[in-house]
């Protein structure tokens, strides 16, 4: 098992390739949707009307050029580049929501998928989800009074609607005109995994990538009127038997599966990883599940990461695993605090 470390598009420096060095991490997962817009590497709600931010990247699809180049870069620090986290909405919006440019889009991911693996780049991690994740507020409820990300139930109303120009918590079409996008039932969301299985799949076969499926956080019943696809344990074995495939495997969030309602998690990691089909994993702690859990330090919390870890080893998961987003700590970098304390505590369990 090897330790990475998850960087945005906008965290891409000298510095942060260090900083992952210097914790210890020997691999990295690259963001390159640019959400937020800006240089703030923490995780914020964003605004529901928006989200998180404007996507501005139509028809601009990663070149083998632009991968490549990043790619010697992350290696010049001694760091292998191991997967990609999220397709941007700007090239899959349509995907997801069953627009008019479905059928271009889906070819559009099929050429991203092509340059991804010439670039030698082995797993695209990915989030068949509509909603996105929405619904959490930050508030200083951690230890030490940390930042943290608190979901409840009772303090959203998770039924309100999605803007037209919306998907995946992002805005791909500012001047969308007024109105919601309509609700979309469990089966037609399952419906439109599999077309995009069926014809992403093959390619990524092919061109010896692996497509990895990251759990729906919050995993509700329902979000803004659509669907969750992956909101119990029990659910990554469906979207693996879907469309079987050698390509097909699961972005694991510990964090996320810890917070569904029903299912056990370490039954549920064990089998996955035994048969094979985890491709790396999230790792995060949280107190409570759906519908109310708060996210806590990697060492408290409802997971024992222990046995985790233990788990991995003894199925002999050779993939990486990462912090995903923790608390923050109160000091000039909270981001790379909160990451630094992750990232040595999972690399003492290791
Ligand atoms: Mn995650």
């Amino acid at each position: 098992m090897k330790l990475g470390l998850g960087l945005y598009r906008q965290s891409l420096t000298v510095d942060n390739f260090r900083f992952a060095r210097q914790c210890g991490a020997t691999h990295l997962v690259v963001h390159l949707v640019d959400y937020f817009g800006g240089s703030n590497p923490q995780l914020t709600r964003g605004d529901d009307r928006r989200g998180w931010g404007i996507t501005q990247n139509q028809g601009k699809l990663w070149s083998v050029e632009e991968l490549v180049a990043l790619r010697k870069e992350i290696e010049s620090h001694g760091l292998t580049w191991t997967a990609i986290e999220n397709f941007d909405p700007a090239h899959w919006h349509d995907v997801l929501l069953d627009g008019p440019k479905k059928k271009v889009q889906l070819e559009d991911l099929k050429t991203l998928i092509r340059n991804i693996g010439k670039a030698g780049i082995p797993i695209m991690g990915y989030n068949f989800s509509i909603a996105g994740v929405w619904g959490w507020t930050k508030q200083s409820v951690g230890r030490g009074n940390a930042p943290s990300l608190v979901f409840d139930e009772r303090d959203v109303d998770l039924g309100m609607p999605m803007p037209n120009g919306m998907a995946w918590n992002m805005t791909y079409d500012p001047d969308a005109p007024e109105g919601n996008v309509p609700p979309v039932t469990d089966k037609e969301l399952w419906q439109r995994l599999e077309a995009f299985l069926e014809a992403i799949l093959p390619v990524a076969e092919e061109c010896g990538v692996r497509l990895a499926a990251h759990p729906d956080d919050p995993p509700v019943e329902s979000l803004r009127g659509h669907a969750r696809l992956v909101n119990h344990p029990d659910k990554f074995q469906k979207l693996l038997d879907l469309v079987p495939s050698p390509a097909s495997a699961i972005e694991y969030c510990l964090g996320t599966v810890q917070e569904m309602a029903g299912g056990d998690l370490y039954t549920n990691i064990d089998q996955l990883s035994k048969a094979g089909n985890v491709a790396y994993v999230h790792a995060r702690n949280v107190r409570g599940k759906v519908p109310k859990y708060q996210e806590v330090f990697i060492d408290e919390g409802d997971t024992d990461m222990k046995h985790v870890i233990q788990i991995l080893k003894d199925n002999n998961f050779d993939g990486v695993i990462i912090p995903d987003h923790t608390p923050e700590i109160s000091c000039s970098a909270p981001w790379h605090a909160g990451m630094a304390h992750a990232l040595g505590y999972l690399k003492a369990l290791i």
